[in-house]
């Protein structure tokens, strides 16, 4: 069979932020593409473990391309079953591609993977433009599904695959998995083993040059050493709790494998890579025994960090680590159960520091507890004490599946029920939901440029940034946004 996964067009993507379209947005978006990764894994474990198919994937995001380049590519290669990647905000383009593809291959098997289904499995069931969707973890099931399709067989017992007449049998009657987030109450599939599943084939992604605004090359290979995070911070929803571990000796495999492909630079996107130091260390003794000099960084918790095992990671070829700070005070921090404290953050960013480990402190405004204008700032103080390298700054957008949207619904900051009738009809216009008790949306992005403008655009760290400049493409990432920056400035000011 010819089977596709894609990842759809982000062209109609709901606004997260009332200027999200105009020029002088800056937010994550702006910092680059990444790889999406769990497709990919997908696609590579069906190559693995069947024959006989023809296997096509198509990142629309990373070629940018809209919906005539997508038809004219859905002509020629025709695929019998078709697997669509989605994300909650991307659902309009996810069910546009599936429009499409379903028009120019009428008897084509859609099926719906990713995101969206985990946080929404009911409604993403009753899409009706889906043949079946995937719950969870998608590498075993989707093979199975596949071989069952292949074979003209009944698909319905696979755990985690669904379709709208049999998503109804767990609706009446929700099962609760403690490994995944509350609201993913159908048997969901899942993955026990990482070691069990065939390392992802980036031959499918090797003509992509997926790059970021804070990377060293603009040829990043995102890898994965670890799935799932057990901590609870209230505005999170990270789909996973469990945490499974791979082995180092399987990780530097695929380092190895993606050096002999010529990536240049590794960026760990585990949702918490330095669980403890234990698993770190052991990580930099793996690429210490095979000799490889790579450069990488990863996403991190200030708690689980020492001086010691920031000093072996630094030997062993850490750049950077992006620790998401969130907010400036221990009360703070308590009430989002970040299960850290300002002191710890403080420490974790004066050893980076003294050790040249680069440093981005994401923040997030626009909190329950931030009632002024004056108390955003004074947590932008915070970062402005820490001064990291580079700092990300967000406004709290409520997403369901977390404490924080739950009290948000109990205390009538906003209505409950919204997202559950976007799922089940997605649109253009929705708007995510902010905590605007106290600002209105207006107010928190202006404060957002604020803080850009006040972390950014001092002398000292234009300076630093200069001097630390380690290559014409980290040189130009910087200069990019810095112009974008300045324009924005020039905007407010005049
Ligand atoms: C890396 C990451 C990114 C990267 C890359 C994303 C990508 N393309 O994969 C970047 C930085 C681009 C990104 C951006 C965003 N992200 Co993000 N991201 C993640 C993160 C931390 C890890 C994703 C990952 O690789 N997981 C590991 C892999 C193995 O799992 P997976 O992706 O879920 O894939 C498995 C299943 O979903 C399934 N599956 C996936 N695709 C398919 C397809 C088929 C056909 C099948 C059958 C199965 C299947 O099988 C896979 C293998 O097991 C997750 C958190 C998390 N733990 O999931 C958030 C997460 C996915 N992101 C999220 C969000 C909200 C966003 C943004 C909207 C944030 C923003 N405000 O800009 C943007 C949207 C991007 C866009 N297109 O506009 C939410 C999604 C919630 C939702 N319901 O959609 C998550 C869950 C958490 C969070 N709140 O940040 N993100
Ligand atoms: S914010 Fe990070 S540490 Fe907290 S639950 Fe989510 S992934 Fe885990």
């Amino acid at each position: 069979m010819r089977i596709l996964i894609i990842n759809p067009p982000d062209r109609n993507k709901v606004i997260e932020n009332p200027d999200e379209k105009g020029e002088e947005f800056l937010e994550a978006d702006s910092f680059g593409d990444f790889p999406p990764l769990g497709a990919l894994y997908v696609l590579s474990h069906l190559e693995a473990r069947t024959t006989g198919h023809q296997l096509f994937f198509k990142d629309c995001v990373a070629e940018r391309i809209g919906y005539p380049e997508l038809k004219a590519y859905i002509e020629e290669i025709r695929p019998d079953v078709a697997g669509i990647t989605s994300f909650t905000v991307c659902l309009m383009d996810v069910v546009l591609t599936a429009r499409l593809i379903r028009e120019v291959v009428p008897h084509v098997h859609l099926c719906l993977g990713g995101h969206h289904p985990i946080a929404y499995p009911k409604e993403a069931a009753e899409l009706p433009e889906f043949d079946s969707v995937v719950v969870g973890e998608g590498e075993e099931v989707f093979t199975q599904l596949v071989d069952c399709l292949e074979k003209g067989e009944d698909f319905t017992h696979i755990k985690g695959v669904y379709t709208s007449e049999t998503i109804k049998h767990h609706l009446n009657n929700p099962v609760r998995d403690k490994r995944f987030l509350a609201r993913v109450n159908v048997p969901a599939a899942y993955v026990d083993d990482l070691e069990s599943l065939p390392r992802v084939n980036r031959k499918y992604i090797r003509q992509y040059r997926y790059h970021n605004i804070i990377g060293s090359t603009d040829d990043l290979a995102t890898i994965l050493s670890s799935r799932g995070c057990p901590y609870l911070c209230t505005f999170c929803d990270v789909p996973i709790k469990s945490y499974r571990e791979r082995s180092p000796a399987s990780v530097c495999d695929e380092i190895e494998e993606c050096l002999a492909m010529g990536y240049k630079e590794f960026r760990f996107y585990d949702d918490l890579f330095n669980i403890n130091e234990k698993k770190v260390l052991a990580f930099c003794d793996e690429l210490d025994r095979r000799k490889l000099k790579i450069t990488w960084d990863f996403r991190g918790r200030v708690n689980t960090v020492s001086r010691a095992s920031l000093v072996r990671a630094k030997a062993s070829g850490l750049r950077m680590i992006s620790f998401g700070v969130e907010t400036g005070s221990d009360e703070g921090l308590k009430i989002l159960k970040k299960a850290t404290t300002t002191e710890k953050v403080r420490n974790a960013f004066m050893w980076c520091r003294e050790l040249g480990i680069l440093t981005v402190a994401d923040f997030i405004i626009g909190q329950p507890f931030e009632k002024t204008p004056a108390d955003v700032r004074r947590n932008i103080e915070f970062l402005m004490e820490l001064d990291p390298d580079y700092a990300q700054v967000s406004v709290l957008k409520l997403y369901p599946n977390t404490e924080m949207y739950e009290n948000a619904v109990r205390q009538g900051v906003i209505a409950a029920g919204r997202w559950q009738d976007f799922a089940k009809a997605p649109s253009k216009d929705f708007i995510v939901d902010h905590w605007n008790e106290f600002m209105d949306l207006a107010t928190l992005v202006n404060l957002q440029k604020w803080s850009y403008r006040r972390f950014y655009f001092r002398p000292r760290y234009i300076l630093r940034s200069v001097i630390q400049t380690g290559s014409l493409y980290q040189f130009m990432s910087k200069a990019k946004g810095a112009i974008k920056l300045i324009k924005t400035n020039m905007r407010m000011a005049g």
